[in-house]
């Protein structure tokens, strides 16, 4: 039935009226990567939401949206809701506000107003919309993580979902990027006419899988094409998330492909850390990793005499990944998001340039936040040669930036969020690279940089940043370079840098400039910090080489301030976090015991 009817209405109102808000919540704020709470505080705001999805998926005549249940790297206790716009992507700024609002509403009535509100709106946009004002066509996919308290709230998802008259799609227990994956599937949005539309889970598998096998397949010809033995075995590190459950699914495609006598290059997967095995996320999983500079706790049986050489691990939603590896003297090496944009980059800009030797036809670049290594954008511009831009922290800022200025635009975070888009001009790039080698030879250099460009686009997640695809490409890319970890890892030095996190009553009192290099309050800070940085750079006689640097800012995801520093000596980057640490406890309402410089 439609949702205007006062049948609709009622059903809606008592819904609402059943799921208040806590008192606890003043206000829910649509964070870094959507709302992101302890779980008890969500049901208001999801049953709120499945009816938002709902009218977001009207107002853009009926395409299909999603929403994932996950609080992704948090700790197991919270959870959260992602949502993705029906081109695969983050939910559009002007309907994050609508989302705010909605969650926010007081009550029944005034939730209704708005839901009237954006109901009407809908309609106008609606080619299909009835006389008598009903939405004839709403479609709603709902994932959902592996916590504990994911199913139900995800049934009062749905329950209001479909009490707005909205189609839902439950796919269950899937990854962030494969619901991701899946809306961008079902309306066809961003993706080229080569890729084939499969909007479920085994579609997800075989095409990421293929193209993963293409890639490898082009090291045959001449140009590449050597697996080491550190790399025969790559350890993923599922965080005891849903990522370990999913990436064990490429072990059959695998073993089809092997049996086709197709090997070329397939190394050998080998997961730990499944659901069950340890609690989420916990010294474990790629934020743990990233953040503390440590391997992950391998918790599975499985993982006893585990060969660490080629390792990585996922975070809880499986929309990130790092690589790391033990060296013959145990020592642990991190290769992080800005290695990957590093590695990625370069391989692409290398293939286009076989093709195209001036680098002109296609714009690529890179975008990193003010987490990425300075190091990695000194390599980024003065060897890679390519575009860098910063833009704030969230998927939502540098997926948009990347789109913006490059055809072909790499992102990635610190933390080990991003992917690779492909503009129009890339797709032109192709066809008219594919018209012209037409008939030249296969082991001509140029033929075979325009078979591995042209599969990128299906290997490569085009909706968000994805752990599995991203873990294939590195891997492809590895093996098509004959590099293992060890060699990656030396195309630079990471600066010594350091993370933390202070709490504080009100995390809203420190805001930051555009892309979050700076304090702009409380004022008194951001001069502090200044002074620190100066004081660091004198003690480490740092003229010439690169500076000390440190920032602050309101985590979006976590109820904390985040910190970050770098300097040219690990004591320097420590003592500078500390500082930070300091300040912000004593000018920005710390709570609890000051932290110890
Ligand atoms: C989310 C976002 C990332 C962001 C991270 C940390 O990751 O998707 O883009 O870097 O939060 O954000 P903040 O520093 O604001 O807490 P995830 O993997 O938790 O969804």
């Amino acid at each position: 039935h439609g949702n205007s009817t006062p049948l609709a209405d009622a059903e809606l109102a008592a819904l609402i009226d059943a799921h208040p808000k806590p008192s606890s919540i003043s206000e829910y704020s649509y964070g870094t990567a959507g709302f992101r709470y302890e779980a008890g505080l969500l049901p208001c705001v999801f049953v709120r939401m499945g009816i938002f999805t709902a009218l977001r998926s009207a107002s853009l005549g009926g395409e299909e949206v999603g929403a994932m249940i996950t609080a992704s790297h948090n700790a197991e206790p919270d959870n959260g809701m992602k949502l993705a716009d029906s081109h695969g992507g983050m939910l559009d700024a002007a309907w994050e506000e609508h989302a705010v609002s909605l969650a926010n509403a007081p009550d029944s009535k005034h939730a209704l107003a708005l839901i009237h509100t954006l109901s009407d709106y809908a309609k106008g946009n609606h080619p299909d919309a009835t006389a008598d004002g009903r939405l004839p066509k709403m479609v709603v996919h709902i994932g959902r993580d592996t916590r504990s308290h994911s199913p139900p709230l995800a049934a009062l998802v749905i329950r209001a979902a479909r009490a707005m008259g909205a189609t839902v799609i439950d796919h269950g227990e899937v990854s962030t990027p494969m619901l991701h994956h899946f809306v961008m599937h079902a309306n066809g949005h961003l993706l080229p006419s080569s890729i084939p539309q499969r909007c479920n889970e085994s579609g997800y598998y075989e095409i990421m899988a293929m193209s993963y096998a293409a890639l490898l397949r082009t090291g045959t010809v001449g140009s590449g094409g050597k697996r080491l033995p550190t790399t025969s075995t790559l350890v993923i590190d599922g965080a005891c998330g849903i990522g370990a459950s999913k990436v064990d699914k490429f072990q059959r495609i695998f073993a089809k492909l092997r049996a086709e006598g197709c090997t070329t290059g397939l190394p050998v997967l080998h997961t730990v850390n499944f659901p069950g095995e340890g609690p989420l996320n916990e010294e474990c999983g790629a934020e743990f990793v990233q953040k503390q500079q440590l391997p992950p706790k391998l918790y599975s049986k499985s993982a006893a005499g585990v060969s660490k050489e080629y390792m990585t691990s996922f975070d809880g939603d499986a929309d990130r990944v790092v690589f790391h590896f033990e060296d013959k003297s145990g020592k642990f090496h991190l290769l992080d998001g800005d290695k990957i944009a590093v590695l990625v980059s370069s391989f692409i800009q290398d293939e286009l340039r076989c093709i195209d030797p001036d680098g002109k036809a296609v714009k690529c670049g890179v975008v990193q936040t003010a987490y990425a290594n300075g190091s990695s954008t000194l390599y980024l511009k003065n060897v890679v040669k390519t575009n860098v831009i910063i833009a704030k922290t969230g998927v939502k800022f540098v997926h948009a930036a990347a789109h913006h200025h490059f055809d072909v635009g790499v992102y990635f975070e610190a933390n080990g969020h991003g992917t690779v888009l492909f503009g129009p001009k890339f797709y032109d790039f192709i066809a008219s690279a594919d018209a012209r080698l037409r008939g030249t030879p296969r082991h001509n250099r140029a033929n075979i940089a325009l078979r591995r460009l042209r599969v990128l686009p299906a290997l490569v997640n085009q909706s968000v940043g994805d752990a599995m695809s991203d873990m294939m490409l590195v891997d492809a890319i590895l093996f098509l370079r004959g590099w293992d970890l060890s060699t990656w890892a030396r195309l630079y030095s990471d600066m010594p840098s350091k993370q933390a996190k202070v709490k504080v009553a009100d995390r809203t009192v420190i805001t930051t400039n555009d892309n979050e290099t700076a304090a702009t309050a409380p004022v008194a800070l951001q001069i502090a910090l200044q002074a620190a940085m100066d004081a660091m750079a004198t003690q480490e006689n740092a003229d010439g080489g690169p500076k000390p640097r440190c920032f602050v800012r309101p985590s979006g995801t976590e109820d904390a301030v985040r910190v970050y520093a770098e300097a040219n000596t690990q004591k320097g980057a420590d003592s500078l976090a500390s500082e930070a640490m300091v300040l912000i406890h004593k000018l920005c309402g710390g709570v609890g015991e000051p932290p110890q410089p």
